[in-house]
């Protein structure tokens, strides 16, 4: 007996061609999702980059701000402890005012030195000095006979171009005084060699003013020589440094 095989009724066959469609826009949706899923994907991957990158660039900035607020520390530290020697702080920071000499003055430690170029009298060099806010100079210390020495070395043209001091012995004989009335310490006095001798040969009255200078240097400084206070020299006006302020009043 022969089979005859099963054939389709049909009702199957409208409810297959109906199934098609309907698998296809199944199919066309979980594309258009799995491309929808792909693409938030990339836009995360693309945000945790971003972010990723952002953080590495803020964390070595912070990093190297670290790194360089501790070399500052460091450096502020270090200059603080162990200032250098020639270091000197500005007035603002000290509250100590800067020294400063007028033109025409030359400054060594807190003093103005004026060397006078014009020849006169112990007593009208002394008065001329007075005019400029000064007086004839007093050598306070080994240090200021120093730097005396070195200038007038420079300043003097030939070998008796000498330069009028403070300094006399015109109210008693021998008793040297300063023009302020102190009297000479003889442990920081600078005569030459046989000086003072009160030479009487040129002046019968002797000689009672001092002058400094010897071109060419002195041995240990000792450049003093008593003259009479008549002879005209150049001389040496002293007076204090004063604030920059105090300049221009
Ligand atoms: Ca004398
Ligand atoms: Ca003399």
């Amino acid at each position: 007996m022969m089979i005859r095989p099963q054939r389709y009724t049909e009702g199957e066959a409208a409810a297959s061609q109906q199934e098609k469609p309907n698998r296809g826009w199944k199919l066309a949706s979980e594309r258009v999702a799995l491309l929808v899923l792909c693409l938030l994907l990339a836009a995360a991957l693309f945000v945790i980059y971003r972010f990723s990158l952002v953080f590495l660039e803020s964390h070595h900035t912070f990093q190297t701000l670290k790194e360089e607020n501790e070399a500052l520390r460091k450096n502020l530290s270090e200059k603080t402890t162990h200032p250098p020697p020639a270091c000197r702080l500005p007035d603002q920071v000290t509250n100590e005012p800067v020294l400063e000499c007028e033109d025409s003055w030359e400054q060594h430690g807190g003093k103005c030195y004026y060397f006078s170029t014009m020849k006169y009298s112990w007593t009208k060099s002394r008065l001329e000095c007075g005019r400029k806010g000064g007086d004839l100079v007093k050598i306070n210390s080994r240090e200021d006979q120093i730097f005396l020495e070195a200038r007038l070395r420079e300043k003097m043209e030939e070998y008796d171009d000498r330069f009028w001091i403070g300094l006399t012995d015109s109210e008693e004989e021998g008793r040297w005084l300063w023009v302020d009335r102190s009297p000479l310490d003889t442990s920081l006095s600078f005569w030459s060699l046989n000086e003072p001798d009160n030479w009487r040969r040129n002046n019968p009255a002797g000689e009672d003013c001092g002058r400094m200078g010897q071109k060419g240097g002195a041995g240990d400084l000792r450049c003093w020589f008593d003259m009479s206070c008549d002879k005209p020299h150049k001389s040496i006006c002293e007076k204090a440094a004063k604030p920059r302020w105090a300049l221009s009043v």
